[in-house]
């Protein structure tokens, strides 16, 4: 008979007014510097780049084994900024394993979770405090902050699915989030 292997069951607190993790096992920043090639104005982002870098978004996760069955949770924090309009965003992947899906859960702030398939297919999901968005499987995902505090999402996804992050730095998304004079544009 297949012997289950037993995980020690664990809680977390999360700071709901920072918007972050308390205790994460990994922390991940991502400055301005990280964002090459995905701005639509590269010249705008090196002038950011060369103004201090700065602080771009950040994960917090709690460690969990990479294996099938076990979730991955942690919080997404993207400040909020344009780069000439450009709304600040995440990188963006499609899972390594593209048959896994994601939700996220909006904690504070406002934006939009950008979603594209191989097919072309892209849909822009608002997001703001008390709203759930589900990624299905096969869409890539880019979280956009449109507002002017930070974007702070939990996200829970299958702890398997790794990240396909080259896929979107050669494709990049087929629509684009602006804000121009005070108004949200997705283009
Ligand atoms: C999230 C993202 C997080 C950062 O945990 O990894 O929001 O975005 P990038 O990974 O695109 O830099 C997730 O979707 N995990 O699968
Ligand atoms: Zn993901």
């Amino acid at each position: 008979m297949e012997k289950h292997s037993i995980y020690e069951p664990f809680g977390v607190d999360l700071d709901l007014v920072q918007g972050i993790l308390r205790e994460p096992d990994n922390h991940l920043i991502r400055k301005a510097s990280s964002m090459k090639g995905h701005y639509a104005d590269a010249k705008a982002l090196d002038d950011l780049i060369h103004q201090g870098d700065p602080l771009h978004y950040e994960v917090f996760e709690k460690e969990v084994p990479q294996a099938y069955g076990h979730l991955m949770f942690g919080i997404s924090k993207l400040q909020p900024g344009t780069v000439n309009g450009e709304c600040f965003m995440t990188k963006g992947h499609y899972h390594a394993i593209p048959e896994t899906a994601e939700v996220y859960l909006c904690l504070c702030g406002k934006g939009y979770m950008l979603m594209k398939t191989t097919e072309g297919e892209c849909r822009a999901e608002y997001m703001e405090r008390g709203r759930i968005v589900y990624v299905p499987p096969y869409w890539a995902h880019r979280s956009v902050n449109v507002g002017s505090e930070p974007l702070t999402t939990l996200f829970i996804y299958p702890a398997d699915a790794g990240h396909n992050y080259g896929d979107i730095e050669q494709e990049g998304f087929p629509k684009r989030i602006y804000l121009r004079h005070g108004k949200v544009e997705i283009v």
